[in-house]
């Protein structure tokens, strides 16, 4: 077995011991889920993909108290929005925790797991997929997107369009569940619809 594939299960075991059952086969099916859209868009890293993927949620099982306390800490920055909604700040501390615990070197592997949640302007590839196969997967349910059926085809065939209404679903649930917006997530809405709208494609 090569390298990767090795460090692959080994992640995978860590992520088991770390997260409940439930966010571990979250994880799993956010891997795999990206990975199957990856060979679409002819990504070429499937391993960096995988490895993303479990590790997306790895500071989230700590809790929103000890996470805002560890941002500190770390002095990693924190924003007002992120200190009054600190589970914002899990893919922040999950980035650090997968560089700094889990020994992931690669900055696009990094960068997919610190913007999981909000998303950020001209977002690489392999962010994008992390993005969507967090929002798109089997085990996710409608709650937040009454159209997540039509998203998880549109994710297969025009990424960006998919990236677009699931951050308009997003965005529409907070506003009626009159949740803290924050501007990242707004940000990444805009840049995406600007885009579409750029290509012709209006939503
Ligand atoms: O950790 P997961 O549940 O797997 O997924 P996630 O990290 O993408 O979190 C999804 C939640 O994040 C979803 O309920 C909407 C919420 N969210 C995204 N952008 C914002 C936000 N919540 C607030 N308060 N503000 C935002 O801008
Ligand atoms: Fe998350
Ligand atoms: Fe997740």
């Amino acid at each position: 077995m090569n390298q990767k594939k090795a460090k692959i299960l080994e992640l995978q075991n860590a992520m088991q011991q770390t997260l409940s059952g439930k966010r571990f086969l979250h994880s799993v099916s956010v891997a795999y889920t990206a990975a199957s859209m990856g060979m679409v868009y002819h990504y070429a890293e499937i391993d960096n993909v995988i490895i993303a993927g479990l590790l997306h949620d790895c500071a989230k099982q700590l809790g929103d108290d000890i996470i805002l306390e560890q941002c500190r800490q770390l002095t990693l920055h924190v924003s007002d929005v992120e200190e009054r909604n600190p589970f914002l700040l899990h893919g922040k501390l999950g980035a650090y925790l997968a560089e700094a615990e889990y020994k992931i070197t690669d900055e696009d592997i990094l960068s997919s797991i610190k913007y999981h949640t909000t998303g950020r302007p001209s977002m690489t590839l392999l962010e994008k997929l992390i993005f969507l196969a967090d929002y798109i997967e089997p085990y996710r349910n409608q709650k937040t997107s009454p159209s997540l059926d039509q998203i998880r085809e549109i994710a297969f065939r025009d990424i960006d369009l998919a990236m677009c209404l699931a951050l308009e679903n997003t965005l529409r649930y907070l506003r009626e569940s009159d949740t803290e917006i924050d501007t990242q997530t707004q940000d990444t809405y805009d840049f995406y619809s600007n885009l579409l709208q750029s290509k012709g494609e209006h939503t």
